[in-house]
């Protein structure tokens, strides 16, 4: 029996219309800016985030460090709130590769900054301070459950931006995601900033990608910043193909995620022991956690799932966890998982 697995959306398998379109993708050398499947998916992606051009980059972690390097260089300064996965997860790679000084600011519960204090966190022209070059905002925001803000939080921080001369990068790993919750454009989110990664390879379902997306000049700079990190592919048309099935045929359908994880948090709530806020849950992820008269650590149940069904969640914490909804999620999987955990803690 395949895997049923919560872990994360990341781990989802092309679908056979990607494979078939892979398998049939007219192809060239991309350094060369020959490849034409990744130009027909650069040109969708730009015309979708409402920006002029885009870049095909190899991960979302590419795009947004690809970005970051050609928004700002060494000893500047990027506000960001403090669990954004820029800052978190991804290596400290703006500061590795780009010397970018992270000025790190609280989120609430749904991933905003407060407005007052991005704009506080603004460096003067002053010897004693870095320069502030860029902001860094995040949709949907993956540390707060995957929380879909609204354009209108983003439009307050281009207006930040805008009286201090700073742009804007948007990781956008579940841009769609955000999207779709809200029953918007993309393009209505991504107004607001001046550039935005997007993942294919997430709910999206592609096996591989990402796309960098903002104004013909920024494209222009970040196409050499990512020659810098390595990330020249030759033959992509391969990939792209897959990218173009994901954004033609899988943005509507995350809609489905969104109601699978809630019928997930719904059902968590009536077992015993279970911690959750369904009321948070807006777009494919659950953070549920244990009660404090559980005995058992979230790694024995994470175990015990595995052995009993098959079924993969990760643990966040000792006593929490993070189950994420997918393409090869179905109904079926949210009752197994249901009834499995509701077992564990039953015999626990
Ligand atoms: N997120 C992964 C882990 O790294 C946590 C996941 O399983 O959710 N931005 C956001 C908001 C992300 O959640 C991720 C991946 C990325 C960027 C990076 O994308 P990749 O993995 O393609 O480099």
């Amino acid at each position: 029996m395949d895997r049923i697995d919560f872990r994360s959306d990341t781990v989802s398998w092309p679908t056979p219309a990607m494979r078939e379109a892979m398998a049939q993708a007219k192809v060239g050398d991309d350094v060369y800016g020959e490849d034409p499947t990744v130009r027909e998916l650069e040109a969708l992606a730009a015309e979708m985030t409402g920006k002029e051009a885009a870049l095909f980059v190899a991960s979302g972690t590419m795009g947004n460090l690809v970005g970051i390097l050609a928004h700002a260089g060494r000893g500047d300064e990027a506000i960001v709130g403090q669990d954004a996965h820029t800052y978190l997860y991804e290596a400290g790679g703006m500061s590795t590769l780009g010397g970018i000084f992270p000025r790190v600011l609280a989120t609430d519960d749904t991933g905003r900054m407060d407005i007052t204090a991005v704009e506080t966190a603004v460096s003067p022209d002053d010897a004693h301070f870095p320069q502030t070059r860029l902001i860094l905002v995040e949709n949907s925001y993956g540390s707060k459950g995957g929380y879909p803000l609204p354009p209108a939080y983003f439009a307050d921080i281009r207006a930040v931006a805008d009286r201090h001369g700073l742009a804007v990068h948007m990781d956008g790993a579940r841009l769609f995601n955000a999207a779709v919750a809200q029953q918007i454009p993309a393009a209505d989110i991504t107004q607001h900033v001046d550039s935005v990664t997007f993942c294919l390879s997430k709910g999206l379902c592609a096996p591989v990608g990402s796309v960098l997306c903002g104004s013909a000049e920024f494209i222009h700079n970040a196409h050499r910043m990512r020659k810098v990190v390595g990330g020249g592919m030759r033959q992509a048309g391969v990939m792209a193909a897959a990218g173009l099935i994901s954004l033609r045929q899988m943005v509507d359908r995350l809609a489905d995620d969104h109601q699978r994880a809630q019928k997930l948090a719904l059902g968590l709530a009536q077992i015993p022991g279970v911690l959750v806020q369904p009321e948070m849950v807006k777009t494919n992820m659950v953070f549920f956690n244990l009660a404090p008269d559980v005995p058992i650590l979230a790694d024995v149940i994470t175990e015990a799932m595995q052995q009993r069904a098959n079924i993969w969640v990760g643990p966040t914490g000792w006593r929490s966890f993070r189950a994420v909804t997918h393409y090869w999620i179905g109904d079926q999987e949210i009752d197994l998982f249901l009834d499995t955990l509701r077992a564990i803690l039953a015999e626990a």
